[in-house]
């Protein structure tokens, strides 16, 4: 098959990384692939782009990308971000960061990143788990879910980190789920293209370390349960108070 028919996210990848270490059904191929197409459609160059990472299944998405790309510690990308652009303000610098590492140990970072106004590009995987060290809860973990920190059922009150961002100053800020690829890249495309601190939240699946203690191994049904917890349109405000549900859609920015 000539170059004309290859995928065009293809050349965004190293190659010789590939097969990725992600489970089979995991989302964060469908979140890699969002941002990858949103670059392609705005014809951004690889090179004049920084990807940093944290530690965690979502932090190793810096490695698969064809761009510099720098895997930080557990918790401190921001940080490490915030240093690439003092020193190389001419690059468009984007942050992956998982549940656990931008909510647990890097949360602090999040809400002063956000009250700054670093001009960063974030986007965060959200699996409501700590995915890559067995399925802890974390901070966006929903109430009663089995997980091994809490085997009968979480007792807290799931983080909702849209608000957040948007409490702390956040420019663009906008939720969608594996489910959504096509907001969510649209989402990703508009966040890549803004200035100051851009907020993109994608709920995702992560089958082997959320669903099995909670009947939820199968991703398909994983990804539907998520996003039948989510809500989407105008009246998404009254939803979410009458029904807990989280809303999906662009908050600020729009
Ligand atoms: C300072 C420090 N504390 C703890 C860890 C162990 N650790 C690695 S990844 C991780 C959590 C991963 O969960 P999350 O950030 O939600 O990412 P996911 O794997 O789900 O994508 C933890 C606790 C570490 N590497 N460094
Ligand atoms: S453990 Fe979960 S988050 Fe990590 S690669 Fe597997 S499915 Fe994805």
């Amino acid at each position: 098959m000539g170059d004309n028919h290859q995928n065009p996210v293809l050349k965004y990848l190293r190659a010789d990384r590939l097969p990725t270490m992600f489970c089979p059904g995991c989302g964060i191929g469908i979140v890699m692939t969002a941002f990858m197409r949103a670059v392609d459609e705005l014809e951004l160059d690889p090179k004049s782009m920084a990807v940093i990472t944290g530690i965690g299944c979502t932090g190793r998405i810096g490695g698969y990308l064809k761009m510099d790309s720098l895997h930080s510690t557990h918790g401190r990308a921001l940080p490490a971000a915030i240093g690439a652009k003092a020193v190389r303000p001419d690059l468009r610098v984007v942050v992956f960061l998982g549940d656990g590492d931008g909510l647990s140990i890097g949360g602090n970072h999040l809400i002063h990143a956000a009250n700054r106004n670093h001009d960063l590009c974030v986007i965060m995987v959200n699996n409501m788990i700590y995915g890559l060290t067995g399925g802890q809860a974390s901070p966006t973990t929903p109430v009663d879910i089995k997980t091994t920190t809490t085997p009968t059922g979480n007792m807290n009150r799931p983080f909702d980190v849209c608000r957040l961002a948007v409490a702390a100053g956040a420019r663009y800020v906008s939720r969608w789920s594996t489910l959504y690829p096509r907001e969510l890249k649209e989402s990703i495309k508009k966040a890549l293209s803004g200035d100051g601190f851009r907020f993109v939240e994608a709920l995702s699946q992560c089958p082997p370390e959320f669903g099995k203690l909670n009947d939820l191994r199968d991703a398909r049904n994983l990804a539907e349960w998520i996003t039948i917890r989510t809500s989407y349109g105008i009246q998404a405000l009254q939803e979410v108070v009458e029904t807990g549900r989280l809303p999906v859609g662009e908050f600020v920015g729009a």
